[in-house]
């Protein structure tokens, strides 16, 4: 195995590596594995012109604020990839292309991004994104003990950024999951950013992985831009989990391309070099690369692959926009099961307000 050494003094695991070659054994990517390449390649095309399009949208007007995912797709589909679909996934707002991967409609999620709510079809096991930084890796913890007093072969996946370490809820999470065993993998997209504060502003530790041991949780660090490494290790992590051997904590090394958000401009707080010197590790070229130079796809069928993806982007973004928005009052329907008497009042109130 072939690894690249790091600041941090941990290797990152790496199975591709910048150049698209590979430094280590493909993992198993089950029966027809020409075919997973391309799923994975494709997964990742999707996550970034969905990414692409809701940003032009919001510049239209047509849709609200937004997080690129450009320069995270190999860890948002990576992550996805090996679980089932009883698995459950609890991410932050980044991490688009894992709730494409897991079957939720992309017109449910462009809708969501109009700022209104269409339900996730329960079957998909996928939690709405989680913007309150942090508390997803809570609702992970609560899954995945569900299961397992339960006795469900079910792992359940928390997901969040370098900056969500920083808070009281992952490490609530972590230690909880530590010292009852949960079937769960915590996986932390160190992006280099919180919006503006550096990820060396988070912790004196030397990597996020290095977390993990505190709490007594396995951890592993791993290339965030290679979608086989990551893949690999996630596979690992959740296999682990389903047969009782407890939780992992996974840390992604990646770079956030875009802005944090269409709110943000980062050119006030980060080094134009330093994006240009991640752009050159982009995890969708890498495995275009690759796949070029085994000779599993050609310059043609990529081209006509990206245009499949941009149309049918479109194609959802046109019926996302078509459906009617959700009624002023509609998100009490997703707070709570039963309305307390104090929450009825706020929806009359909100109700009257929107009719005058
Ligand atoms: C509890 C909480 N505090 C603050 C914020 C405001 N906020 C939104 S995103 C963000 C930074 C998160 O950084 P990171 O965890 O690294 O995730 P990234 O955006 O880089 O993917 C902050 C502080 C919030 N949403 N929730
Ligand atoms: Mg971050």
């Amino acid at each position: 195995m072939t690894t690249r050494q790091i600041d941090s003094g941990m290797v990152a695991y790496q199975i591709l590596n910048e150049e698209g070659t590979l430094v280590s054994n493909m993992p198993d990517l089950g029966p027809a594995p020409q075919e997973m390449l391309l799923k994975l390649y494709r997964a990742m095309q999707l996550g970034r012109t969905f990414s692409h399009k809701i940003i032009a949208l919001q510049r239209q007007g047509r849709a609200t604020t937004f997080g690129s995912l450009v320069g995270q797709e190999a860890t948002a589909v990576g992550l996805a990839a090996p679980l089932r679909q009883e698995d459950w996934l609890a991410t932050s707002y980044r991490e688009i292309a894992s709730h494409i991967w897991k079957g939720i409609p992309l017109p449910t999620l462009i809708y969501g991004f109009r700022g209104f709510t269409a339900a996730y079809p329960p079957e998909c096991h996928t939690l709405p994104i989680q913007i309150v930084i942090g508390t997803q890796m809570l609702h992970a913890v609560g899954l995945a003990m569900a299961a397992k007093l339960s006795g469900d072969p079910v792992v359940a996946v928390g997901v969040c950024g370098d900056g969500a370490t920083s808070e009281g809820d992952f490490n609530e999470a972590l230690n909880f999951a530590g010292v009852y065993q949960a079937p769960a993998v915590f996986v932390v997209q160190n992006n280099g950013w919180a919006i503006s504060v550096p990820r060396k502003k988070q912790s004196a530790a030397p990597s996020l992985a290095l977390r993990g041991p505190g709490f007594g949780i396995p951890s592993v660090l791993v290339d965030g831009n290679d979608v086989l490494a990551v893949f690999e290790v996630m596979k690992q992590a959740v296999e682990k989990a389903r047969a009782g051997d407890g939780p992992t904590l996974i840390e992604t090394l990646t770079y956030r391309i875009g802005a944090h958000t269409t709110a943000d401009d980062p050119r006030r707080y980060r080094d134009e070099a330093e994006v240009e010197a991640w752009k050159a590790k982009d995890p969708i070229a890498r495995l275009r690369r690759f796949l070029l130079a085994e000779g599993m796809l050609t310059e043609e069928q990529d081209r006509e692959l990206v245009a499949a993806v941009e149309e049918e982007i479109n194609q959802a973004a046109n019926e996302a926009l078509a459906l009617p928005p959700n009624a002023p009052d509609a998100f009490f329907d997703w707070t709570a099961a039963t309305l307390t008497p104090r929450l009825q009042a706020q929806r009359r109130d909100a109700q009257q307000y929107a009719q005058e």
